[in-house]
Formats: structure tokens, C-alpha cells, sequence
């Protein structure tokens, strides 16, 4: 079988695309360039001194794994470099990394969580790199974060690495969603998974259901409503709940099924629950939407949300399109009642 690398695939999609200037596929291939090295090192974990916290508490006030900061400082290192971007963030960083004067800069703006899932490390679970790229508006220099903090749909790419059994790409340019296997013999990432299609109804569903005292009733109902029959399959789903976003939703992506992680009331200060919209829940819901899924926050479309700060939170609830629609029916009939 003729095997095609990510880059040949980036160069054969690049004529079709609005973005059909090799700036784009060099991003692209620089961000690949990270993610190979991050992969390198997750794969080392155990061996080498990289796992455990580091000891300081991250702008989202949580403990930061070492190769949680060594994922962001390979990222940010390489992409200053790239001189396509005007700007990025990370999860990790409180404000935007502005691109220094000594590096060329263009109007791509990116943003990453670089290591979702890294409380699981050291137990040697999936984790994964999720990335998203925007490109500013004309005139734009990258300097104002108000300038940056554009709707999921105005998404020009995104996906994510997952580190697992095999280091895998998943992306979308708005043409579908493609899958790579990174081949560790010949250091390429070969299209393995091409126009990936999730099922319209899905057989699982994922959820941290330790939360359920924190929930509303509607919340309560569509969690029961998928362990009951009441559901798009009318049976009851299956429960699998990695704690780990990037593999919990690669795996319903594949075999179809819910990730939910609604709002709580455990914490005050978290009311829309734990996930962060810009660097989370926005470039998964482009990849689902592209293989024929949705995502919501229980009213809107995940990719309509104005963003109003850079590390905002939001309640996500993505998968396959008729359990996403069981979750907007339920929420829609308590607002009305
Ligand atoms: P970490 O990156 O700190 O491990 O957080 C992972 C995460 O943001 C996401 O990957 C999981 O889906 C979610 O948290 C799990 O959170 P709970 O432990 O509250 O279920």
C-alpha cells in the first residue's frame, strides 16, 4: 500500500484550500517537529527523570507536571521560530507569548493545551498535545488579545497529537478529518485513519459521574437518560472515562459515542465547569463537526461562543450528532419549563 506522510498530504490538500500558501504547511510542519519531540520524551517517561510536578501551580491554578512544562517551553520554542505566527497561547501561560522582535512574525495566531490529561502521566495513560490556529484579521499585529479571541468557527485548523500506544495526528482544515501514525522507524507521521467519520449515534458515553451531588437536575437526567433507555439508541450506553480529554474523545470519535463535562457547583470560581473553551473545547469541536458530529454547551453550538477571556471556561458536551442533540432537547425542554 502507497503510504502518504502528513507533509504530502498537507502539499496535495494545500491547492484546494483558501490557505494555498506554503506558510500554512510550514506551521504545520513545525508543529509536527514539537509534537515528535514531546512524543520522544513522553515516551521516556518512567526512565528518565520527567515525571512527577514540578512544584508550581499553573495560571489555572493546578499542579504543573514536569512534562507538562516541558511540553510548553518544546512549543513555544519551536513556534516563535516558525514566522508565520503573530501570536500565541497556551493553557499553561497567563497572558498571550508575544512573538520576540528577532524572529519574522505573519497573521497566524495559535493556541495550545500542551499536555491535556498530564495528572494521568505518571500512571502511564494517554495524554495528548491539542492545538488550534486562527489567522487575525487584516492590519492585525498579534499585540491585543482582543484582537486574537475569535469564534470557534473562524478556526482556520486544529486537532491534536495523542501520545498512546502509537503517537497519532488528527486534524482538520475544514475538509474532513484526517488520522496519522507516527512510523517511529522512519520518523514520519503516514495517513493511517483519511476522512474519518464519527457514527451518528454512539454507544458510550464519558463522563466523571463522581460529579453527580454537583449537577443540576437536567444534568442528573441526560446522565440517566444514557444509562437508561430513554436515549437516541434506546438501550443503555456503555461508560468509559479515561480523565484524559484528547483520548476520551478520540475514542468516541472512532467507535462514536458523549463526552459530557457539564457545569458544577463544586468550585465557586469554576460555575461552567473545567474545561477551557479556546484551547479545548473550540479545536475539538471543529475536528467533530468536520467527521459529522457536534458539540454544545447544553444551548449553543460550541463554535458560535464570543470568547471574553483567553482562558475561559465552558460546560462541553461533544460526540455524535444524535446524542449531542438528546443532550440540547434535554436542557431545552428545563429552560422552557
Ligand atoms: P489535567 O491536564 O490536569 O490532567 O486535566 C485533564 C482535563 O482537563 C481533561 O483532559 C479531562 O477530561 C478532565 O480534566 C478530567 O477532569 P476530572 O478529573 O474533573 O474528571
Amino acid at each position: 500500500m502507497p503510504q502518504i506522510t502528513v507533509t504530502e498530504h498537507l502539499l496535495l490538500h494545500q491547492k484546494e484550500s483558501p490557505m494555498a500558501s506554503g506558510r500554512f504547511t510550514r506551521l504545520l510542519n513545525d508543529l509536527i517537529l514539537a509534537a515528535k519531540i514531546i512524543s520522544r520524551e513522553v515516551s521516556k517517561a518512567g526512565l528518565v527523570d520527567v515525571l512527577g510536578f514540578t512544584g508550581e501551580v499553573n495560571v489555572q491554578g493546578e499542579q504543573v507536571q514536569k512534562l507538562d512544562e516541558y511540553a510548553n517551553k518544546v512549543l513555544i520554542h519551536r513556534m516563535e521560530r516558525a514566522g508565520v505566527l503573530c501570536a500565541i497561547a497556551s493553557e499553561e501561560n497567563a497572558d498571550i507569548v508575544r512573538i520576540p522582535d528577532q524572529f519574522p512574525k505573519g497573521d497566524y495566531f495559535l493556541i495550545f493545551d500542551p499536555l491535556d490529561g498530564s495528572s494521568n502521566i505518571d500512571a502511564n495513560v494517554n495524554v495528548g498535545t491539542i492545538f488550534s490556529i486562527y489567522r487575525v484579521a487584516e492590519g492585525c499585529s498579534g499585540d491585543k488579545l482582543c484582537d486574537l479571541l475569535m469564534q470557534g468557527a473562524k478556526q482556520v485548523a486544529a486537532g491534536y497529537f495523542l501520545y498512546g500506544t502509537s503517537t497519532m495526528l488528527v486534524y482538520t482544515t475544514g475538509r474532513g478529518v484526517h488520522g496519522f501514525t507516527l512510523d517511529p522507524s522512519v520518523g514520519e507521521f503516514l495517513l493511517s485513519h483519511p476522512d474519518i467519520r464519527t457514527p451518528e449515534t454512539g454507544k458510550v458515553y464519558s463522563v466523571n459521574e463522581a460529579y453527580w451531588s454537583y449537577w443540576d437536575e437536567p444534568t442528573r437526567e441526560i446522565v440517566s437518560a444514557f444509562k437508561g433507555t430513554d436515549n437516541p439508541r434506546g438501550q443503555p450506553y456503555g461508560g468509559r472515562y479515561i480523565g484524559s480529554l484528547v483520548a476520551d474523545f478520540h475514542r468516541n470519535l472512532l467507535y462514536g459515542g458523549i463526552f459530557l463535562y457539564p457545569a458544577d457547583t463544586r468550585d465557586p470560581k469554576k460555575p461552567q465547569g473545567k474545561l477551557r473553551l479556546l484551547c479545548e473545547a473550540n479545536p475539538l469541536a471543529f475536528v467533530i463537526e468536520q467527521a459529522g458530529g457536534a458539540a454544545t454547551d447544553g444551548e449553543r453550538d460550541i463554535l458560535s461562543i464570543e470568547p471574553e477571556e483567553l482562558h475561559q471556561r465552558v460546560p462541553l458536551f461533544i460526540g455524535s450528532k444524535n446524542d449531542v442533540a438528546k443532550v440540547m432537547e434535554i436542557y431545552g425542554r428545563a429552560r422552557k419549563a
